[in-house]
């Protein structure tokens, strides 16, 4: 028996849920609404004491951390390895994930909370929120929501952030005129995670990552975008946010 608590298919729910598919692992979905802090609940708390998204049951296991959940789902079952044979393309593959886990996604996440999350859930009821914040777990996350619920994020932080962000992208681009794929020349978890991660930064940093400066990536984007596994997987989106991979069509 596999459960994945997830929220949107994107960023860490999404990479968990496309390695599932693309290894074709039957899995019993369960949409944890992380604007209605379904991830601070009391049941959700004690199966992952953090308070964050994505975690997974398989049996009698419970599995956080959405990477090394991918490396799971890849030594657990059956279907399409996930990780390249070659030692060398294994390292680079695994050093992209530290990259995009450790560097470029908290800065992405700086981004996207201070431009969508903190905007959709600024509006409700005060008293609402503030209960809210007070069932969150960890200091650091609170102090994460209420940067975004009060508008915290200073100009300079965001500025290094979208820095960050920019160098990371190029890094990204760089990789992808030597190689089809991050790792290589397989399609592995780097892609997952990096998709997850890279989807929508063309309609973020426009100026940075536009088609015409950034050749590869795109490529690369439209190559996962168009993966029957993907497709499935961004199916499973409930907002708006399942409208962003629009431009990955055409
Ligand atoms: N290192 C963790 C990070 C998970 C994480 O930060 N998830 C975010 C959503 S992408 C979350 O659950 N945020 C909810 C919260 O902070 O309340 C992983 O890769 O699973």
């Amino acid at each position: 028996m596999i459960k994945l608590f997830h929220w949107e298919p994107n960023a860490n729910s999404g990479k968990p849920i496309l390695a599932l598919v693309e290894k074709g692992v039957a899995f019993e979905s369960c949409y944890t609404d992380l604007l209605a802090f379904d991830q601070h609940t009391p049941e959700y708390l004690a199966m992952n004491p953090s308070g964050k998204i994505p975690t997974m049951i398989h049996d009698d296991l419970v599995l956080t951390e959405s990477t090394v959940i991918m490396e799971y789902v890849d030594d657990a079952f059956e279907g399409p390895p996930l990780r390249p044979s070659d030692p060398w393309e294994r390292w680079n593959m695994r050093r992209w994930c530290k990259f995009l886990d450790e560097y470029y996604g908290p800065s992405l996440s700086m981004i996207g909370w201070s431009i969508f999350v903190g905007p959709m859930v600024r509006e409700r009821d005060p008293e609402e929120l503030r209960a809210a914040l007070d069932r969150i777990p960890t200091p650091e996350r609170r102090k994460a929501w209420e940067m975004a619920i009060y508008n915290l994020f200073t100009e300079k932080a965001l500025a290094e952030s979208r820095r960050r962000v920019a160098y990371g992208a190029k890094l990204i681009e760089d990789a992808l005129s030597a190689t089809p794929w991050l790792a290589g020349h397989s399609y592995s978890l780097a892609d997952i995670d990096g998709f997850n991660m890279c989807y929508a930064l063309p309609l973020t940093l426009p100026e940075v990552a536009s088609e015409e400066a950034m050749p590869n990536l795109h490529r690369w984007l439209r190559e996962i975008y168009a993966r029957p596994a993907v497709q499935e997987t961004w199916a499973m989106g409930r907002t708006q946010m399942a409208d962003r991979v629009a431009y990955l069509k055409s």
